[in-house]
């Protein structure tokens, strides 16, 4: 099959078991997710702007990351939760992100609380949030768009990065889930998961929690669902794993004038192939 079927977002959180999702920025980076056993893919804003070398700063536009994220679902057979930054703009750009991303098939979408133009999480600089009834009144808009049942919106909620403490992140979360969203995203850059960890345990379990424990690497998966978590992402790992491997692929070649000592640890082409589907495809020449 050159195009294969997909479960919704909300199909795969139904399962009632910790959904653990990978970022991508591209179809390969997708795929190889989804072999490795991830459940959906999250085309990160961090990872799309990085594919590019432009900052994860609202300097894309909503289409590119829309293309991006579109490239990914075409190829996979789980689905894409696109992190839709702030929405693009205002309550007019987040209508018409989810016209065009929901008929582009992507089921899932997140949108943080920051000002628009946004600015990366971990990257200081202006982290200031946009107020909780404006922030409401885009999620609202959200759910007036979506033109399916099926359709899922995740709320994000920048509060612990911008340093404003548990009672306002989950004042906000509540707020979020009562204007429609049908998750919520704590976000955090602790070095340890201790915030959200008390987040968690304050959470009255209304709507499912997303976390990113990019900053607080050290929670094993089991231990992360225990503590009451339904959606974990690997935000940029393989972003990071690309960047070392490419870095240290060139530079190998560089020094030793030719590539013999990289056979091994490099995939073969045949593997590509397969990546590509070549053999299903040359199939359609003897249809
Ligand atoms: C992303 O991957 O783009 C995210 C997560 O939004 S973070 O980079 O931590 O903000
Ligand atoms: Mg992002």
């Amino acid at each position: 099959m050159l195009r294969r079927n997909y479960p919704s977002f909300r199909e795969v959180v139904a399962k009632g078991e910790l959904v653990r999702v990978a970022g991508a920025h591209d179809a390969l980076g997708g795929v190889l997710a989804e072999q490795a056993g991830f459940n959906a893919v999250w085309s990160s804003s961090l990872e799309v702007s990085a594919a590019r070398c432009l900052p994860d700063a609202s300097v894309l536009t909503m289409t590119e990351y829309l293309e991006a994220a579109a490239n990914m679902q075409k190829a996979l057979g789980i689905p894409v939760i696109a992190d839709c930054d702030t929405g693009y703009g205002n309550n007019l750009n987040v209508a018409h992100m989810v016209h065009e991303y929901e008929a582009a098939g992507i089921t899932a979408v997140c949108m943080e609380d920051k000002l628009f133009p946004k600015l990366n999480s971990f990257a200081g600089g202006d982290q200031t949030l946009l107020s909780t009834e404006d922030f409401c009144s885009k999620i609202r808009v959200t759910k007036q768009a979506q033109r399916t049942e099926e359709f899922f919106v995740v709320a994000r909620t920048e509060a612990l990065i911008n340093g404003m403490g548990i009672d306002v992140a989950l004042e906000r979360a509540y707020a979020y889930v009562d204007a429609g969203a049908d998750a919520v995203l704590i976000h955090s850059k602790s070095k340890t998961k201790d915030e959200v960890e008390e987040f968690l345990e304050r959470w009255d379990g209304r709507r499912p929690v997303v976390i990113v424990p990019t900053t607080y690497p050290d929670w094993h998966a089991d231990d992360i669902a225990k503590a009451g978590v339904s959606v974990v992402i690997y935000a940029n790992q393989g972003l990071r794993a690309t960047v070392s491997s490419l870095r240290s692929t060139f530079e190998s070649i560089q020094r030793h004038g030719d590539s013999t000592a990289l056979e091994e640890s490099i995939a073969p082409v045949k593997e590509v192939f397969g990546l590509q589907q070549l053999q299903a495809w040359q199939a359609l020449e003897a249809v």
